[in-house]
């Protein structure tokens, strides 16, 4: 602890900070700067196809734009698994795939169950004087590490939870709930349309937003868990009128884009194909079809955005935001048709390149971008060094608090993307190098290839760039481990 000094500084510091209201403690003496607070966004299922991304894109993000405008917007960010609980259970745990042994949506718990030593990002914050609340999808629902009652308790000091979907009245439609091949679903699990009733986000937002008019004893890591546009695909009526259906814009499908990927990638590709199967057997504007629900998707995505636009709204008005970092991150992408897909599940591009923002007062440059390959696990170990807490030395990430300061930093460490045991994709710059747990393979080159239509692991030209992405797999430390079990 530092020696008490008295400055004239002292006392103008204290009553900036009492006049803003900021929440952060200082040691004795006064003469340690607050703790920042956090406040962490999630959304669900929201993929690059915005204009976050590029001005051209369909869907409107303003808000993600805004807040990349006061940080920095990583343009290549991945998820660790491109499924909701894997993918959080990795950011929230500091751990991949291969150290939790979580690689899907069935068995998160096992995460706790594996490992027992499990400190989640909220309780290590917890730990180092921090209080910890929030509410919505943080964790994954449903047989997780989330709904496990340790996940809540060994977690945060309060969180709502929430009901992932409030029906419209007076009827869901239900468009592939009846589709064949669609099993016997939840009412609202596959469906998109106008939302005439309230939204489980606001629910969301009205929670969050009574957590930033607390008073706070302690810095605070908040977490604000958005559930659009993760299936069902609502919006409120408004949004729809920005996404006309005469303007739509499909991903484009090109036929045969599968037969040169092995038969894994397919079979990923395919999961919950009955989406895909049935909506491509309408081709006009048919509420069922392929067009409606790529519609609703945008406007469901433009929605998610505009609630962040309420969160930073809120953040602003409570006069904590020059003291409080923002990380926004979405859990994986999502096809849209492309690939033969309407879901994640794959390891491509679109299924696992992810927004994702951090505004750190201090250390981010306003509307900084960079373009380094960086994956979702880097969430714990940066947010630790940005807070000033411990390092926890076992996290599988790294802190990109040197990418924060110069984008240009050298950056070592390869994106790594897992689905299921054995199969992992590795972005670098230029590469998509996938690899199966069969050895089969495929390499894309995004200089001329951004939509990954033509897979190059069979052209011998390609050799030497194969044989380096193949070694990064190989020296990624998680995936080394995990052979050495
Ligand atoms: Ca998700």
């Amino acid at each position: 602890m530092k020696t008490p000094t008295t400055t004239p500084w002292t006392g103008l510091v204290l009553s900036v900070i009492a006049a803003l209201g900021w929440a952060g403690t200082l040691a004795a003496g006064g003469s340690e700067p607050p703790k920042p607070n956090v406040l962490f966004i999630a959304i669900d299922d929201m993929n690059d196809w915005t204009t976050l991304f590029d001005k051209g894109n369909p869907i409107k993000t303003p808000n993600l734009e805004r807040l990349a405008a006061r940080g920095m917007f990583f343009s290549r960010a991945y998820c660790a698994a491109p499924a909701c609980n894997p993918s959080r259970v990795a950011i929230l745990t500091g751990y991949s795939p291969m150290t939790t042994a979580c690689y899907d949506n069935g068995g998160g718990d096992n995460a706790w169950q594996s490992n027992p030593a499990v400190i989640t990002l909220p309780d290590y914050f917890r730990r180092h004087g921090y209080g910890a609340k929030g509410a919505g999808k943080i964790f994954h629902h449903g047989g997780s590490m989330g709904t496990d009652p340790r996940g809540t308790e060994r977690s945060w000091d309060e969180f709502q939870r929430l009901v992932p979907t409030r029906a419209p009245k007076p009827n869901y439609n239900g468009y592939t709930r009846d589709m064949p091949g669609a099993g016997p679903l939840p009412s609202t699990a596959f469906d998109w349309g106008e939302h005439n009733q309230k939204m489980v986000d606001e629910d969301m937002l009205e929670k969050v937003s009574a957590f930033m008019d607390e008073k706070w004893e302690k810095p605070m890591f908040l977490a604000a868990g958005i559930f659009k546009p993760h299936l069902p695909f609502y919006a409120p009526p408004d949004v729809f009128k920005r996404y006309p259906m005469k303007d739509l814009v499909l991903p484009q499908m090109p036929e045969h884009d599968l037969d040169d990927v092995p038969p894994i990638a397919i079979r990923m590709a395919h999961r919950e194909h009955f989406i895909y199967s049935n909506v491509t057997k309408y081709r006009g504007d048919e509420p069922q079809s392929i067009r409606r629900m790529v519609q609703c998707y945008q406007a469901s995505a433009d929605y998610a955005d505009s609630v962040v636009g309420r969160l930073l709204d809120k953040l602003d008005a409570s006069g904590r935001a020059a003291n409080t970092i923002i990380v926004l991150w979405a859990d994986h992408g999502y096809h849209l048709g492309d690939k033969e897909s309407c879901v994640k599940f794959t390891l491509w591009e679109k299924a696992n390149r992810v927004p994702f923002i951090i505004v750190a007062p201090g250390v981010t440059q306003p509307g900084s971008r960079c373009a380094a390959p960086v994956s979702l696990l880097d969430i714990y170990p940066t947010l630790l060094e940005l807070a000033g807490l411990p390092k926890k030395p076992d996290n599988d990430g790294h802190s990109l608090v040197p990418l924060l300061k110069n984008p240009q930093a050298a950056w070592p460490h390869p994106a790594v993307m897992t689905m299921g045991l054995g199969n992992h994709a590795v972005r670098t710059p230029r590469w998509r190098y996938i690899r199966y747990s069969d050895a089969s393979d495929e390499l894309y080159d995004h200089e001329n290839d951004p939509w990954e239509w033509k897979n190059l692991a069979g052209d011998p030209q390609y050799r030497n760039v194969i044989q380096e992405h193949r070694a990064l797999l190989e020296s990624y430390e998680p995936c080394r481990r995990r052979l050495a079990k």
